[in-house]
């Protein structure tokens, strides 16, 4: 039986939670839970996307869905916004969607660096700017990876703000911007924190349980500069969590050398608020006390990529699951107790999706880094842990998604925004943009890709109908694709 529960959520579009009890544990159900994995799906974008590592998994597919047929996608240019700017500085930019006036249609922030972050509207129309000349900048140094931000409610006007990171001269800001104008409304210095191409900024934002109001999770290094950490003091491995509230009041830090690039959040109940959060191989509590480190994972190796996920229907408990270069398998997040080891060395990305028709178990899709070669590399697992299948292909996995005639598997979205199917099969290419505004479509190498267009497209529903649109942007355009 389902119970209705009202739930006040701070800046979500959706307030209605409704909860299950379950055999004493409190699923959510029915139209709450439904609302729930909207608000989840929205919130894997725009709270803590970092896409480059991975997205959260959130389920897209149900045992009550139309058992349709996996066919190959379209995608129609529905939207093209001309960029001005630098065009290298344009496609190492980061986007995100944000909802500047509350309307539930999104808008386009997209930044790069501490160097210049806009805002474009719908019909193209740039609404705000701001520039720093000596700010710094994301590079093609930095290869795929992107600086983070959030997009949310900060002040309570109902309407999106902007957390990111930027610089006042040699000094590293956190900033609370007004969506809409660009405004600051706040801000914090971080005097002794690096300013360098590679100090990339990493923020995840999560609803906690017990208030239900969200919590800023920024990567700090640590003082002592190259030293610190076994001279591994890199941001963008987490090695400092530093905590602070919707008013920027910093609420403490917890030093976690070598955590990992990303965070997952474990969510017991599945009413969208987390009760604790892994970030990389520590799990914490939302008062910063490490719960536990996952099990047998060496102290000097971080986690490159970390889900949370129920892996079997029938099964009340989460399990997260990790790997990285020295080692990888599913934990029990309560404990961090191994529950199985991935059979493959020297994983780097990783996925979680409903590869067989819901309501059978999850897959794990792993894949190891191999660029440019013709070296089978991506392996499906069970929810087990047991290898069943080979693609042959590198898919580097960003997320599973519901794109298809078959709503009762997901597909899994790749680099560049290519499309797979459950054995492999390419539902949709990068054709439908590559193209535009005369890119040169011949490819070199991966690296000339990289300067082109982004390779990790933003999968949202950015006009609020309910149906995903693929965001991409490169040197000259911001391209919204709806899918046909
Ligand atoms: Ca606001
Ligand atoms: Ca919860
Ligand atoms: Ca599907
Ligand atoms: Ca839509």
């Amino acid at each position: 039986m389902c119970h209705r529960t009202k739930s006040g959520r701070v800046g979500i579009r959706r307030p209605l939670a409704v909860a299950l009890l379950v055999a004493g544990s409190t699923l959510a159900c029915g139209p709450a839970r439904t609302a729930a994995l909207d608000d989840m799906r929205q919130e894997r974008v725009l709270l803590h996307r970092n896409a480059p590592r991975g997205m959260e998994f959130v389920p897209t597919s149900s045992a009550s869905g139309a058992a349709g047929t996996s066919k190959r996608l379209k995608v129609k240019v529905a939207i093209e916004i001309r960029l001005d700017g630098n065009p290298v500085d344009n496609a190492y930019s980061s986007l995100l969607p944000i909802d500047v006036n509350g309307n539930g249609a999104f808008e386009y922030l997209h930044w790069n660096g501490h160097r210049i972050m806009r805002v474009y509207g719908r019909t193209g129309k740039k609404l705000w700017q701001i520039t720093n000349r000596s700010g710094r900048r994301t590079t093609p140094a930095l290869y795929q990876h992107r600086d983070q931000a959030a997009v949310l409610d900060l002040d309570g006007d109902g309407k999106d703000d902007v957390l990111h990171c930027w610089q006042s001269g040699s000094t590293k800001r956190l900033v609370v911007r007004n969506g809409a104008t660009g405004r600051e409304i706040r801000s914090i210095g971080m005097p002794g924190q690096s300013l360098s191409t590679g100090a990339l900024c990493r923020i995840s934002v999560y609803r906690k349980q017990s208030d239900r109001q969200p919590i800023i999770l920024l990567s700090q290094t640590q003082p002592g500069g190259r030293r610190a950490c076994g001279g591994r003091n890199y941001t963008d491995n987490w090695v400092r969590v530093a905590a602070f509230d919707r008013k920027l009041k910093r609420l403490w830090a917890t030093n976690t050398c070598d955590a990992g690039h990303v965070t997952a959040a474990v969510d017991r109940n599945a009413d969208g608020y987390a009760e604790y959060v892994f970030v990389g191989k520590y799990s914490l509590d939302f008062a910063g006390k490490i719960r536990c480190r996952l099990a047998g994972w060496d102290r000097s190796d971080h986690v490159d990529a970390v889900r949370v996920a129920r892996l079997d229907p029938r099964s009340a408990n989460p399990q997260v699951v990790a790997v990285g270069r020295t080692s990888g398998g599913a934990f029990d997040p309560r404990t961090c107790r191994r529950l199985w080891s991935v059979p493959v060395k020297n994983v780097q990305e990783m996925a979680i999706a409903q590869l067989d028709p819901a309501p059978a178990p999850l897959s794990i899709i792993v894949t190891r880094r191999s660029y440019g070669t013709l070296r089978e590399t991506t392996l499906v697992l069970t929810s087990k842990g047991r290898k069943v299948r080979t693609i042959h292909a590198e898919i580097q996995p960003m997320q599973n998604a519901q794109l298809d005639g078959n709503r009762r598997t997901d597909e899994l979205m790749a680099m560049f925004g290519v499309v797979y199917d459950r054995t492999g099969k390419v539902l949709l290419s990068r054709d439908w943009y590559w193209g535009l505004g005369g890119t040169d479509t011949r490819t070199r190498s991966l690296d000339d890709d990289f300067n082109k267009w982004t390779a990790y497209p933003v999968l949202f529903d950015m006009d609020g109908d309910g149906r995903e649109e693929l965001v991409t942007w490169g040197r000259k355009r911001i391209v919204e694709g709806e899918f046909r």
